[in-house]
């Protein structure tokens, strides 16, 4: 397969990787998100985390190990329903570290990067304190005791600048909003999927 255009850039290859499982979603009624394909996506937000900067180690190995067992899994299940219809069946889809835990809790990532990447494109200025508090406190701070939440808002102190965050990314401003709209809108939809098949089977997405 040929190099594409935009290989090296993380935004471009994020995007491009979700607008693909947003296309499935959307394909048809019956369409399935595949494992393989859901945690390869998901890989590629782990690069974000280094443009961070080393307060956010901490959530960069919870979310990477996380993504891990879902690419692990992908090699013996192939869909996110049968995925969850295993634990369903082994009723361990609350137990620590179960695939359908991981699942969520790698959902709650790809919509706090999705709020993140909202609220940046709509905020004017150089710092991200305003759209990562936002983002977290939307997606994340809900299901976290105090100690993390603590944890997280003194990281959000020591964030790069917009600028900053941008050129490590190797990208400018305008070619960063458009390819952070299309995740955005892209991630929506597969948020929306896998809500749904939570909430088919009456698992609540809450916990
Ligand atoms: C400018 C952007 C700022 C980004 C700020 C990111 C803040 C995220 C902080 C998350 C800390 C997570 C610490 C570990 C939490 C775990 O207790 C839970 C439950 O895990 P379990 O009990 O099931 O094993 N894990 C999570 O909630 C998953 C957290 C995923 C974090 C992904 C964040 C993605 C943000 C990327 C930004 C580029």
């Amino acid at each position: 397969m040929a190099e594409p255009v935009n290989g090296d850039k993380t935004l471009h290859q994020i995007a491009d990787a979700f607008k693909d499982l947003a296309n499935t979603v959307s394909d048809s009624q019956t369409s399935e998100v595949e494992v393989a394909p859901f945690s390869r996506a998901c890989s590629l937000i782990s690069p974000l985390f280094g443009s961070l900067g080393i307060a956010f180690k901490f959530a960069e190995m919870d979310y990477v190990a996380k993504v891990n067992d879902l690419a692990e899994a992908s090699k013996s299940i192939q869909t996110l329903n049968s995925l969850i219809d295993r634990d369903v069946q082994a009723n361990s889809v609350r137990s620590s570290g179960s695939r359908t835990r991981n699942l969520l809790r790698v959902k709650r990532g790809l919509d706090m990067v999705r709020v993140l990447f909202e609220q940046m494109i709509v905020t004017e200025g150089n710092s991200l304190k305003d759209p990562a508090s936002k983002a977290y406190e939307q997606a994340l701070a809900p299901y976290h005791g105090w100690a993390i939440r603590k944890a997280v808002s003194a990281g959000m102190y020591v964030l790069p600048t917009k600028e900053q965050l941008l050129k490590k990314l190797n990208e400018d401003e305008a070619s960063a909003k458009v390819q952070m709209q299309i995740y955005a809108s892209a991630s929506e939809a597969l948020i929306k999927y896998i809500d749904k098949l939570f909430v088919s089977r009456n698992l609540g997405t809450d916990w």
